[in-house]
């Protein structure tokens, strides 16, 4: 991969996207190696939580890279899109969790992508933003419906239409991050919550992220019913019954189903 790094330890593998002469901005090429590696860590059963972040001290993702679309035409934006929408599926639906480490910028498609993620670190420097009116275009890779869902549709229009980018402890005052910790300890603590979550239940952990995203949608007594069906499922596993016995043993359950 040539803008990708992948490190797995532990369980958990840290996503690095490396373009640093860009800002990490997304390009065809890093989009065609997000999905490749994508498809190949769902297919993995050493891994658990993904941690997805950027290379360097400045950026996250400066968003999609703007040297390359400047001369798209309607076909090659449609083309673009549809390719960048493969692995910002994968991110938000693959078993393992996804955390964005969002390290500096998160503009455009770099705020879409962490976004995609199912939970967001900042480090204090970090800058959320959707600037794509300012280029003429609008958010394409999920941000005006994203947005929206994370942070209400009030402060997903303001933050589109004026462009204005928010600090770290503003996107987490409005809930668009988890947690904002010194750039420091960003990845510590990233790696601190990964680890937490890779030793709960893995298939449970799967099937609960799958029950919140397809209920978000759903009306809520579908949703709960939705819900239901799934926590039968989940009794089916040996984890449950290695989960509860081991409770009622007051021993530490060894939960191993993914
Ligand atoms: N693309 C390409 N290059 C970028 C870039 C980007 N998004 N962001 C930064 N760079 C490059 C700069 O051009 C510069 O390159 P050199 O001049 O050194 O060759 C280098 O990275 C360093 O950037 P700066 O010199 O600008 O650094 P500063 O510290 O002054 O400013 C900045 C940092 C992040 C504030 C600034 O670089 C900036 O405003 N960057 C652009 C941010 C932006 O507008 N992002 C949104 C891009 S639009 C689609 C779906 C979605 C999208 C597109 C299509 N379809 C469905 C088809 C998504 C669109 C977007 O994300």
């Amino acid at each position: 991969m040539n803008n990708l790094r992948l490190e797995v330890e532990n369980e958990i593998a840290v996503l690095t996207i490396s373009r640093p002469k860009a800002l990490n901005a997304l390009n065809s090429e890093t989009l065609n190696e997000l999905n490749e590696v994508l498809s190949d860590i769902e297919k993995r059963d050493d891994i658990k939580v993904v941690i997805l972040t950027g290379d360097g001290e400045k950026a996250f993702v400066a968003g999609a890279d703007i040297a390359e679309m400047v001369n798209f035409t309607a076909a090659e934006a449609r083309a673009f899109g549809m390719r960048a929408s493969e692995p910002f599926f994968k991110l938000m639906n693959m078993r393992q969790v996804t955390i964005a480490a969002v390290n500096g910028f998160a503009l455009g498609g770099g705020c879409e992508i962490s976004m995609a993620c199912d939970i967001r670190i900042a480090s204090d420097n970090a800058r959320f933003g959707q600037p794509e009116t300012g280029l003429g275009i609008i958010p394409g890779f999920g941000g005006t419906q994203r947005l929206a869902r994370l942070v209400g549709m009030g402060r997903a229009k303001e933050m589109i239409f004026t462009c204005d980018a928010i600090k770290a402890d503003e996107a987490y005052r409005i809930g668009l991050v988890n947690k904002v910790v010194p750039q420091a300890e960003l990845m510590d603590t990233a790696k601190a919550m990964a680890a937490k979550i890779a030793s709960k239940g893995s298939y449970a952990n799967a099937i609960a992220k799958a029950a919140i995203n397809n209920g978000y949608d759903m009306d809520i007594k579908n949703a709960v019913e939705m819900e239901a069906n799934l926590f039968g499922i989940t009794c089916s596993t040996n984890d449950k019954k290695e989960g509860m016995t081991a409770f009622l043993e007051k021993r530490a359950a060894d939960l191993t189903d993914f």
